[in-house]
């Protein structure tokens, strides 16, 4: 059995999953079944996701395929499934009629960002692979400069990976240069939230870390000895468009004013003005006899902008703003899936379809900050939506989630429109189908990313169709597509003996920045007001493929390759979704993870990782979720 067991091993490990599940010579058993050895050749593992998120919001369906070493499939063979950590629920021990086993994975009230090892062994073989729990995040909130001998409370939060606050835990902070803390260690309220006053005992550069439950988060304070402060905006003030704002500047060098001074300022959004009706250009000011300075900004793009004011060879200071369209025009909205099934108690997973609603104003901006109402306003079948109304983020962006009921519909026959409160005529309208399919889609995939000629790698995943009763159905058309979901920007450091995302000299992660998709419509054309880094393509773009249409063997699987350039490798996070049409009603799987890279190439630290610096940028300004100021730049 020993060497039996060795060769199934290097099949899984060597990726050649095909193999396994198509070809019949693939493996040689020199040992048949004896006494109560049920004779299992080989056990496959396949993970529906291999990341599952802190939230609990999902599971990861665990399948083992059981075969024989004729490569057949096992029934009747009981599987036992162990996982690490998190919950795991088995949903049928013994092997079905197409030798699959299967138990769902839950992270089980457990918010640590962590990795979950499970295994399954049939007969005298088992199976590895690894699930990370990924999603938990730390933002922390709170002016970016103060001079000494003041103080400034920073807000940290801590969400899971749906963004929903988690109470409770112990979050700790530390300060990297010293700056006395109202508590090095606090536990979140009801809202997630601890508040910490900072007062510095030096001027430089502090940096301010957070961590807890695997997470951590670090803010920059800039800390002077002198006052030379923007007082006016206040730090992340919005600022509608086409207006004429006034920009101050307060500089005391040891509390006495330092007037008759030239100050520089600079916008990376907007214009800088002298007058007070934004007519006359400036890009510099004289402090008056209090040491203030004055000027003027004015944008007719939205977007964040950082206002900066700065002495040449002398003191610098800067605050984020936003320049926000006001003005709801257009209303774009969009469903995730086009049918999903009722939810009359055969389902594993609650069926529902998100309903995203993107508003700009007449020049195209993203509208910030608009409430958007949703109804239902046609379904026979009686579903519901999770939220009736939602406020639009930085991307002028609100959703809500559709959810069945046990009754299904005629073809587009739940519509439900969004229109704004306030501009109730700017409306828009989706249409979906709730509807039984007797065909069942599921992807998987192992652990395995294997390189393809000296740029590309492949993470293969399998396809597996079967019937209402659990059994194979062959020679089925697949429709398979991958989309961008979100970027990152960073880079990998040296770290003890490989590469890593975290640095060991501050703890601090480098993965600095997630961006949502720019292409907000999906459809690979950069449309107007999507290319918010103004980087003139979309980012990330379309980086991995896979085929677009697939047919089932005659064990219900088909394996395929997804192939994308290296550098792109943990940068590029995509949705990949496989569908079957049965008389007009569909059936579909979607997975959501992040390109993966082998680990192989971030084990030597002699040589460079592919995408050492991310395609998309090395800065960003820590928001790991919703839409940071390091999605408007590509530096
Ligand atoms: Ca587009
Ligand atoms: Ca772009």
């Amino acid at each position: 059995m020993i060497k039996t067991i060795k060769i199934a091993m290097l099949l899984i490990i060597a990726g050649i999953l095909s193999a396994c599940l198509n070809s019949t010579d693939a493996f040689v058993s020199d040992n048949p079944a004896t006494g109560a050895d049920p004779g299992v050749s080989s056990v496959l593992l396949l993970l529906s996701s291999p990341q599952l998120g802190s939230s609990g919001a999902d599971v990861v369906t665990v399948t083992a395929i059981v075969k024989d070493s004729s490569n057949l499939v096992m029934s009747d063979i009981p599987v036992v499934f162990t996982a690490s950590s998190g919950s795991l629920a088995v949903v049928n021990k013994d092997t079905d009629g197409s030798g699959q086993a299967t138990a769902t994975l839950a992270p089980g009230n457990d918010y640590n960002n962590r990795t979950i090892t499970l295994t399954a062994t049939a007969g005298s073989v088992t199976e590895t692979a690894t699930v990370e729990v990924t999603g938990t995040s730390i933002t922390i909130n709170g002016e970016s400069s103060l001079t000494a001998g003041d103080s400034t409370v920073l807000t940290i939060v801590l969400t899971d990976s749906d963004g929903n606050p988690i109470s409770s835990e112990l979050m700790t902070v530390a300060s990297s240069l010293g700056s006395t803390l109202s508590a090095s260690s606090l536990t979140t309220d009801s809202s997630g939230q601890i508040q910490v006053n900072v007062t510095p005992v030096a001027s430089g550069t502090d940096t301010i870390t957070v961590s807890s439950l695997g997470a951590s988060a670090s803010h920059v304070l800039t800390i002077s000895g002198d006052e030379f402060q923007i007082t006016t905006p206040s730090a992340n003030a919005d600022i509608t468009l086409g207006t004429c704002s006034e920009i101050n500047l307060k500089w005391l060098v040891s509390g006495s004013p330092n007037a008759g001074q030239t100050i520089s300022f600079s916008a990376t959004r907007g214009s800088i003005y002298s007058d007070s009706a934004c007519t006359a250009s400036a890009t510099t000011a004289s402090t008056d006899s209090s040491g203030n300075a004055k000027v003027y900004v004015k944008s007719t793009f939205s977007g964040p902008s950082t206002l900066t004011a700065f002495v040449t060879g002398g003191p610098s200071t800067s605050i984020s703003i936003s320049f926000v369209a006001t003005t709801a025009a257009f209303i774009d909205l969009q469903v995730d899936k086009s049918t999903i099934g009722p939810n009359d108690g055969s389902q594993t997973v609650q069926q529902q379809a998100t309903i995203s609603a993107t508003v700009r104003d007449p020049n195209n901006n993203l509208v910030k900050g608009k409430l958007v109402r949703f109804e239902i306003t046609q379904d026979l079948s009686g579903g519901t939506l999770t939220t009736a109304t939602a406020t639009t983020d930085t991307l002028g962006r609100a959703s809500t989630t559709y959810v069945s009921s046990a009754a299904t519909t005629s073809k587009d026959g739940v519509q439900i429109s969004a229109f704004i409160d306030d501009t109730p005529s700017v409306t828009g309208t989706v249409n979906l189908t709730v509807a039984q399919n007797g065909l069942f889609v599921r992807l998987g995939t192992g652990n395995n990313v294997a390189k393809v000629g000296a740029t590309q790698y492949n993470k293969q995943y399998t396809v597996m169709v079967t019937d209402a009763s659990g059994n194979a159905v062959a020679n089925e058309d697949v429709t398979i597509s991958i989309n961008p979901e979100q970027y990152g920007k960073g880079y990998w450091v040296v770290n003890g003996d490989s590469w890593s995302k975290i640095d060991p000299d501050s703890n601090q992660s480098t993965f600095l920045q997630t961006c949502p998709n720019e292409d907000t419509n999906e459809n690979g054309i950069l449309d107007p007001g999507e290319d918010i880094n103004n980087s003139g393509v979309i980012e990330p773009g379309n980086i991995a493929s896979a085929p677009a249409q697939v047919a089932t063997g005659a064990d219900g699987t088909f394996e395929f390759d997804i192939l994308y350039p290296r550098e792109f490798a943990s940068w590029v996070e995509v949705r990949l979704t496989a569908s079957t049409q049965v008389a007009g009603t569909e059936s579909t799987d979607s997975v959501t993870f992040w390109l993966p890279i082998a680990s192989e190439d971030t084990n030597d630290t002699n040589v460079l990782p592919p995408g050492v610096n991310s395609p998309f940028g090395v800065t960003g300004d820590g928001a790991l979720s919703g839409v940071g100021a390091g999605c408007f730049n590509t530096d």
